[in-house]
């Protein structure tokens, strides 16, 4: 029989429905098969999920992938992407570039899906933001989809609260996000599952795809909990269907999560990976193998597929999701466009704000009221500092909102103006987020937020930025402005001891590629790392922050704090600025290296300070500017920073001198520390004139 033949008596028995998840799971077989790695057992079993959710539930429109209220959707086992790259082929979505401009051209080709994890091809290994149209967050770090579904959610409700209007539904969306047993295992998973039940999520919906079956084998070596009951006790509504093949009951299940009030969903779905497949159904070779050819028509066969058929898409099929997704996303597109311009004219300000947001600018008058702070030998705690620019930002920028993990009163991030509110279940527009001790969920839900176009922070002690590494750095992979306010950055909390005490912590941070870091050395500096921030659009930044108090440095004898903006900047040089001696210094050091080169000076040594409160910035300045700081013929150079050397070499050279940390610190009055570690301005005098003497 001829392929055609085939298919056209494929079409004849089944119907579009099956013909449809066929052709989701067969290009996921044949994808994986090219390529010869990949993950295509999940896409067979979830196909018919995938179909259900997207034919039948979501409000999508495949012609504008980023309509600011269509459903989202995360696919938190982002292993299982060709279930995603299908899915946006069928409902053939359209590109849309990094300036949110719509393209005409898909987001997902059959040659991108033909190219699977090729490189350039728009069909990569997992889901990937700004790179795929229609990805709506990054995924393949086991449990990052499902956490930052949950800032997804938050963000829908804050969004609603501020900006619907009776009449005028707005924000009305909902968040559809799929995940597996190991998603489920991991810890960040339940620290968000945990905020989400707390909180209400009404609007979030978890589809968990039990197949009892991971890379090693049977879940029963490793996981043999009830998830139900787990899900239960967070205050989520958890429903089952047994049968992952039996779309109306997935399709039921999903409209009982529409009308479930005040709480999330968590649906469980029991399923086979490798659906079809003879030799390889619910084994754990069909999860990150390709299922070789011989199995792959057998396979085939089992569908009633024709066997020899590859990468095939039966008539009707494209237009099956037309008549679909494709009619109901952009019925609900037009009549939201019509809502929204009606809005526009009996609310201009707030049309005005969502338009802003959306294209990622700020509001006229962002930065009026920012504080200067004089000139002050005791000076001001950088997270002080902070606390009073966050709580000006956070009122001149109506969509700016953060909060911590429970540590609010210490990082000073807490917005205290009257107003500022709280996000709660009752009360999801409040403007601080309490995100309990729960960093890596933070970090996620900062990431979901900030992928809903909200401006937000999450803060905790930068010590445990560790906790929330992973989602700071798939922020950074994701391009997103995202900010992390970390205090008690260096060994300034003294007796809490080493296990407070950031060693390590800046010099990793450094090596994210993208990420922002800043260590400003004043409350003048802290002010102006904020304006450059907030400026990013497409950076996260982290802010590394006193718990001290640090001298407010006098600017009319030293280089204005604006320097900031390019990274590093001579703060104090020698009368001639021709230095022999360049002590360069972050944060709470600067002012040690101020001190040190007065002494300098006094004794007649060409002494200069640079501070660099961050490395990301000045090393993308030009390199005039840059030999300009940091003259070339200059080779004595000492680096004060109370973190680990690690790095330093690149500024300081093979001479040069870093007073860094080289162990971890001690449990002491910060006072012995610093005279212990090395961070009194005698010892960077003796280092620098030890410098000179060499020469
Ligand atoms: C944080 C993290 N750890 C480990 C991995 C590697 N990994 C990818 S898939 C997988 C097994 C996942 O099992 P499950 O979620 O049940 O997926 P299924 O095989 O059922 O699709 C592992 C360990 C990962 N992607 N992320
Ligand atoms: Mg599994």
């Amino acid at each position: 029989m001829s392929a055609t033949t085939l298919v056209q008596a494929t079409a004849n028995a089944t119907n579009a429905a099956q013909l449809s998840i066929n052709t989701i799971r067969t290009l996921s077989m044949d994808a994986v098969q090219q390529a010869k790695s990949g993950h295509p057992g999940t896409p067979m079993a979830l196909a018919p999920l995938a179909y259900t959710l997207w034919n039948r539930v979501m409000r999508f429109d495949p012609q504008d992938p980023i309509w600011p209220n269509r459903d989202r959707f995360v696919l938190s086992n982002g292993h299982a992407s060709m279930l995603l790259w299908s899915i946006l082929h069928l409902t053939q979505t359209k590109a849309v570039n990094a300036d949110y401009e719509r393209l005409g051209q898909p987001a997902v080709t059959l040659g991108d899906i033909r190219r699977f994890r090729q490189l350039d091809s728009k069909a990569p290994g997992h889901p990937e933001y700004r790179w795929v149209s229609g990805v709506e967050t990054t995924t393949g770090p086991l449990g990052q989809g499902v956490a930052t579904s949950v800032g997804m959610a938050i963000a829908q409700k804050w969004l609603a609260s501020h900006y619907n209007r009776p009449g005028f539904d707005i924000f009305d969306y909902n968040i559809y996000a799929v995940c597996g047993d190991g998603c489920m295992m991991e810890g960040v998973a339940s620290e968000a599952a945990s905020l989400a039940g707390h909180l209400g999520l009404d609007n979030l919906c978890w589809i968990y795809d039990n197949n009892r079956i991971t890379i090693e084998g049977d879940t029963n070596i490793t996981f043999t909990e009830d998830v139900a009951a787990r899900f239960l006790a967070y205050g989520w509504n958890v429903l089952s269907v047994g049968d992952a093949n039996d779309i109306d009951r997935i399709e039921h299940a999903l409209s009982v999560f529409r009308k479930t009030k005040g709480r999330p969903t968590f649906i469980v779905l029991d399923s086979h990976i490798g659906y079809g497949s003879p030799n390889k159904q619910d084994t754990a070779s069909a999860h990150g193998e390709p299922l070789g050819e011989e199995e792959i028509r057998l396979t085939k066969r089992r569908y009633g597929w024709p066997e020899e058929a590859k990468f095939l898409v039966p008539d009707g099929v494209y237009e099956h999701f037309v008549a679909g997704v494709g009619a109901r996303g952009a019925q609900a597109h037009r009549q939201w466009t019509a809502l929204f311009n009606q809005y526009r004219v009996s609310f201009p300000e707030l049309a005005n704000e969502i338009d802003l947001m959306q294209r990622r600018e700020l509001p006229a008058g962002w930065d009026t009221n920012l504080p200067v702070f004089p000139a002050d030998s005791t000076g001001l705690a950088g997270r002080e500092a902070s606390g009073k620019v966050l709580n000006v930002l956070a009122q001149n920028i109506p969509w700016f909102l953060g909060g911590s993990a429970d540590l609010g009163p210490s990082n000073k991030t807490t917005l205290t103006y009257e107003g500022a509110g709280s996000v709660q279940a009752e009360s999801p527009g409040g403007k601080n987020l309490h995100f309990g001790i729960r960093e890596h969920a933070m970090a996620a839900i900062v990431n979901g937020l900030s992928l809903s176009k909200l401006r937000a922070f999450g803060a905790t002690f930068f010590i445990f930025s560790d906790y929330a590494r992973p989602a700071i750095r798939l922020s950074a992979l994701m391009e997103l402005p995202t900010i992390f306010v970390f205090t008690h950055e260096a060994m300034g909390d003294g007796e809490d001891g080493p296990t407070h005490q950031p060693v390590e912590h800046l010099a990793s941070l450094r090596a994210i590629p993208g990420l922002i870091t800043l260590r400003p050395a004043d409350a003048n500096e802290v002010v102006e790392s904020y304006r450059y921030i907030m400026q990013l659009r497409h950076e996260p930044a982290v802010l590394a922050l006193s718990r001290q108090p640090l001298p407010t440095l006098d600017r009319t004898k030293y280089a204005p704090a604006s320097g900031v903006a390019r990274g590093a900047y001579v703060l104090a040089d020698c009368p001639e600025g021709n230095p022999e001696v360049i002590l360069i210094a972050s944060g709470s050091e600067v002012s040690l290296a101020v001190k040190a080169h007065e002494t300098l000076i006094a004794e007649g040594i060409r002494s200069r300070v640079v501070s660099i409160p961050s490395w990301e910035i000045f090393d993308h300045q030009t390199q005039a500017y840059q030999d300009s700081v940091l003259p070339p013929d200059v080779n004595a150079r000492v680096a004060v920073e109370q973190a680990s050397s690690f790095g330093w070499e690149r500024y300081v050279g093979k001479p040069g001198r870093l007073n860094c940390m080289k162990t971890f610190g001690a449990s002491a009055p910060l006072k012995e520390l610093q005279k212990r570690f090395g961070f009194e301005p005698g010892q960077v005098v003796a280092a620098a004139k030890a410098l000179l003497v060499r020469k």
